[in-house]
């Protein structure tokens, strides 16, 4: 039913001539599952008008309540068609790999919802930043990739790749075998795909300078007005 949602809502998007930027990854951590008591993460669309540049400004009024996290994005180089998708099939079909942060927002008070709810809400997608820099993807074991995450020099999370399903890669894997078993088709050449959190989610507010560190992969900030 959530997902039945999610398809009017991109299709009322479109309408209005919002096109899709990237496909996002959610409840991705076994933490978060647990919480939501699920055994499966849910996927939904970034969309053209949510991206901020790389060091560029939100403003807190356009939102509700929203929060950041850190993430790592997957550029493919070919199409990735469930079923049976692996990581190794992923890594062999990735272009590249990029350093990114998402904004998340619900419509929710408190974040407090079911799971259809929050799929309906487009996994609660509210803005990404995309990192400058870009790396092939067997640079790094992207499992063991760490990340800080700070508001105004003070650090607030740190995570690893591995909090991602165990790694990035699988969460992608994960992303082409759903929407096989939906039937909604590849992710064709190009895609973008934010692949889930590794860090947890931290809320802003106005002033906040965000910045995320990755080992190796450098910086990603903006900032909040
Ligand atoms: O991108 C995410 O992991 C968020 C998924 C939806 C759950 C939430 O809003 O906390
Ligand atoms: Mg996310």
């Amino acid at each position: 039913m959530g997902y039945q949602v999610q398809r009017e809502l991109v299709r009322l998007k479109k309408e209005q001539g919002q096109a899709i930027l990237a496909y996002k990854m959610g409840i991705t951590s076994q933490a978060k599952m647990k919480q939501m008591n699920v055994d499966e993460p849910i996927y939904g669309y970034v969309f053209d008008r949510m991206e901020v540049p790389d060091e560029g400004e939100v403003r807190l009024e356009e939102f509700i309540h929203p929060k950041v996290e850190a993430e790592i994005a997957f550029i493919l180089a070919e199409d990735l068609e469930g079923p049976d998708v692996t990581m190794e099939e992923v890594l062999a079909k990735t272009e590249w790999i990029v350093p990114a942060l998402e904004i998340i927002d619900s419509r929710f008070a408190d974040f407090v919802f079911k799971l259809p709810d929050v799929i309906a809400d487009n996994t609660s997608a509210a803005g990404v930043v995309f990192g400058n820099r870009r790396f092939r993807p067997d640079a790094f074991e992207l499992d063991s990739i760490g990340v800080t995450l700070c508001t105004n020099g003070e650090q607030r999370a740190e995570g690893v790749g591995a909090a991602v399903l165990g790694n990035p890669a699988i969460s992608v894997a994960m992303l082409a075998n759903m929407r096989y078993s939906h039937g909604m088709g590849k992710l064709a050449k190009g895609s973008m795909i934010l692949s889930g959190a590794m860090t947890e989610a931290v809320m802003l507010k106005k002033g906040d300078h965000v910045t995320a560190s990755y080992a190796k992969m450098g910086e990603v900030s903006f900032q909040v007005r």
